[in-house]
């Protein structure tokens, strides 16, 4: 069934300062260079590319007080916030690529105020090895990309939780995880704490992936913003090795190929985060085709014989 989909705004978002490996500030011009804006292009769907959202060089220091780099991570993220927001206003669908995935933070944010502003609920779908749900506490690196749900949940520092004036931007009724098989001890306490709804990889081998993604998206209707914050480490690193913090056991090639078809199959997909792409550590650029396929999948495109 061919479906239309709304303009698209491309945002480059080249930083790494919230991860514990430089290189994801080199994910933008990957996903470019993998023909990420032509092949949207080829399906029809009308593409700009805005360039990159500016903010300060990563000092690459150790955290302080349990944050590595949460100045820049707040400047980085105020730009997106205010870049995500202009997009939406023009009824445009912003797809951010990262960078790492403190980016979450600011795109977020924007997303929220926008549902609110529209009288839109929000659905979160966050695809990720891992459910970023620390605290300064008790992260065990300091990194700020293992903090996002956390922060946008109203947990984490006032610079954050507060980017778009009032906290939370978020409730964790609005997320569900996918695909999650790495959480630190005391985040997990954190997730059971704030009834985070997450579909690990052991209820995915279980359920399988279609029943995992029917539960996940119940509920969504016409008045439904939906957001996906894709973190691409949530495959498996066997498929998709270029990341900084690869977990075994992810989704194979077929079932993320499912989960994105499914989400295409809501027509409801208002967002998109594409973050943790590290060129440095991939292999020719495969991770960054194979998440342009997987992006192609999220607009509809289909190899098998249903259209
Ligand atoms: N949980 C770890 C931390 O907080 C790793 C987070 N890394 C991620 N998250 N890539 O998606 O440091
Ligand atoms: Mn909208
Ligand atoms: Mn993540
Ligand atoms: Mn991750």
């Amino acid at each position: 069934m061919p479906r239309t989909f709304p303009p698209v705004s491309l945002i480059g978002v080249p930083t790494d300062i919230g991860a514990g490996h430089r290189g994801a500030r080199m994910g933008p011009d990957a996903l470019r260079i993998a023909g990420l804006g032509e092949a949207l292009l080829a399906r029809g769907v009308d593409v700009v590319d805005t360039g990159n959202v500016q903010g300060p060089a990563n000092p690459w220091i150790e955290p302080v007080h349990g944050y590595r780099h949460l100045d820049e991570v707040v400047a980085w993220n105020r730009a997106l916030m205010d870049a995500t927001a202009a997009e939406l206003a023009k009824g445009r669908l912003p797809i951010m690529l990262g960078g790492d995935h403190c980016l979450a933070i600011g795109s977020i944010t924007a997303i929220a105020r926008h549902c609110r502003q529209q009288g839109k609920r929000l659905r979160v779908l966050w695809l990720d090895a891992h459910s970023d749900f620390n605290t300064s506490a008790v992260t065990p690196s300091g990194n700020i990309h293992g903090m996002p749900v956390a922060c946008l949940c109203g947990i984490g520092p006032d610079e954050l939780t507060r980017l778009g004036g009032e906290a939370p931007a978020i409730t964790p009724a609005e997320v569900r995880q996918i695909g999650i098989r790495s959480v630190d001890p005391e985040e997990k306490k954190l997730i059971k704490d704030h009834a985070v709804d997450v579909y690990d990889m052991r209820y995915i081998d279980e359920v399988g992936m279609k029943r995992t993604m029917e539960t996940a998206l119940e509920g969504l209707d016409a008045d439904t913003h939906l957001h996906v914050s894709f973190d691409v480490d949530f495959l498996d690193p066997s498929i998709a090795p270029g990341v900084g913090t690869t977990v075994p056991g992810g989704p194979n090639y077929r079932e993320a190929q499912l989960v994105m078809e499914m989400i295409a199959d809501t027509g409801r997909m208002g967002s998109l985060d594409i973050v943790e792409l590290n060129p440095v550590l991939d292999r020719r650029n495969r991770t960054a085709k194979l998440t342009v396929d997987l992006v192609e999948s999220l607009f509809g495109k289909s190899t098998l014989m249903r259209d």
